[in-house]
């Protein structure tokens, strides 16, 4: 089977720790001429929250999802590296180079230093994603949704600036250093005016058997991923069945502020509002199925709603989360047997 999974960051990352117990490692970078596994579990990651800082490129999606699957994710923060330390950030702050705000750590930056040497060279982003998951060995293919700058920048009211005064920054400013507590008045994409999906993104999806959407931000993740040109069109018009996965158990999100955001468009933060605002496919939307949290409901002409338990408190809870979503679907999975589940 080939599974193509939109992915978004830390929520997305344990999404697809379930998504490799399940359908079992995909050699990334592929192994040369290695005959193909039973399955393929492809990631079209967000860099909506890329950015540009003390001079490297950050990419915290591809990063979290990279770290998370190889092991070196921060358990806690869910973000960054384990054992970090931060001697370069209090360094960078200590000369009051801007931005002083941002938990940039010394194992994390080395990381950055090696994509921005890459890119620097002329490799696309995907190219450089390849050469660091050489390291970290994810399992499953990561492939950022574009190699384009497709940043999110946040329009907020300018602070300390007349009533009507408006700004954009980076989102990364608005989610770190602002926590989103500023009045906050629209998303926009950022980037290049030729943005394009990366290489092996649009086959990705024509070839899937089927395209799960993470429980990832509605707003900042999979919408940001669905905007570059060419996503949308490419969803509507797969063979595959596409089937989303709640971002929010009793109407309220687990973590990060896809509340926030959700308001921000003016949608509510409901299983069933975010499953109105991805569309049914039968309508101009996304979605073929929408698989709720016990407890939520949720009816929206088109959707199949189904529920299950959606809390990933382990690889196999999130495994069978995704037989849930796959069933709901009409998607048969292969007899593999999850854990003890
Ligand atoms: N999130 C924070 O809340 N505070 C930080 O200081 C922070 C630093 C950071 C550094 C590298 C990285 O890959 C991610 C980082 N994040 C941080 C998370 C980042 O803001 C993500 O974009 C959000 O978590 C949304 O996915």
């Amino acid at each position: 089977m080939k599974v193509t999974v939109l992915v978004g960051g830390v929520g997305g990352a344990r999404f697809l720790l379930g998504a490799r117990e399940l359908f079992g490692a995909t050699p990334f970078p592929p192994l040369p001429d290695a005959p193909a596994g039973d399955h393929e579990i492809t990631a079209i990651v967000n860099v909506g929250d890329d950015a540009w800082m003390h001079g490297v490129r950050i990419c915290p999606d591809l990063d979290t999802c990279m770290y998370t699957l190889g092991g070196g994710i921060d358990p806690e923060r869910g973000w960054g590296r384990r054992d970090e330390t931060w001697n370069a950030k209090e360094e960078l702050a200590a000369y009051g180079a801007d931005p002083d705000w941002f938990g940039l750590g010394d194992r994390d930056l080395a990381t950055h230093l090696i994509r921005t040497q890459m890119l620097d060279a002329g490799f696309r982003l995907s190219d450089v994603t390849a050469a660091l998951c050489r390291r970290w060995n994810p399992g499953v293919r990561l492939l950022p949704v574009t190699d384009d700058r497709h940043e999110t920048h946040v329009v907020i009211a300018k602070p300390d600036g007349a009533e009507d005064e408006r700004v954009a920054i980076h989102f990364q400013e608005w989610w770190v250093r602002h926590r989103a507590q500023v009045p906050t008045f629209g998303f926009a994409q950022v980037g290049s005016d030729d943005t394009t999906p990366a290489p092996g993104v649009l086959d990705a999806i024509a070839e899937a058997d089927v395209v799960l959407l993470a429980p990832s931000n509605p707003v900042v993740s999979i919408g940001a991923i669905v905007s570059v040109p060419g996503m949308r069109s490419a969803l509507r018009s797969t063979k595959a069945k596409i089937v989303g996965i709640s971002p929010v158990i009793d109407n309220r999100p687990l973590r990060g502020m896809a509340d926030e955001c959700l308001s921000v468009i003016g949608v509510e933060t409901s299983a069933e509002a975010i499953a109105a605002h991805y569309g049914a496919r039968s309508g101009n939307g996304i979605l073929d199925g929408w698989l709720i949290a016990d407890g939520d409901r949720a009816s929206v002409d088109g959707i199949a709603i189904g529920s299950a338990p959606l809390l990933m408190t382990d690889p196999a809870a999130t495994a069978q989360m995704i037989r849930a979503a796959c069933a709901l679907v009409d998607v048969a999975l292969p007899g593999r047997n999850v854990g003890t589940a």
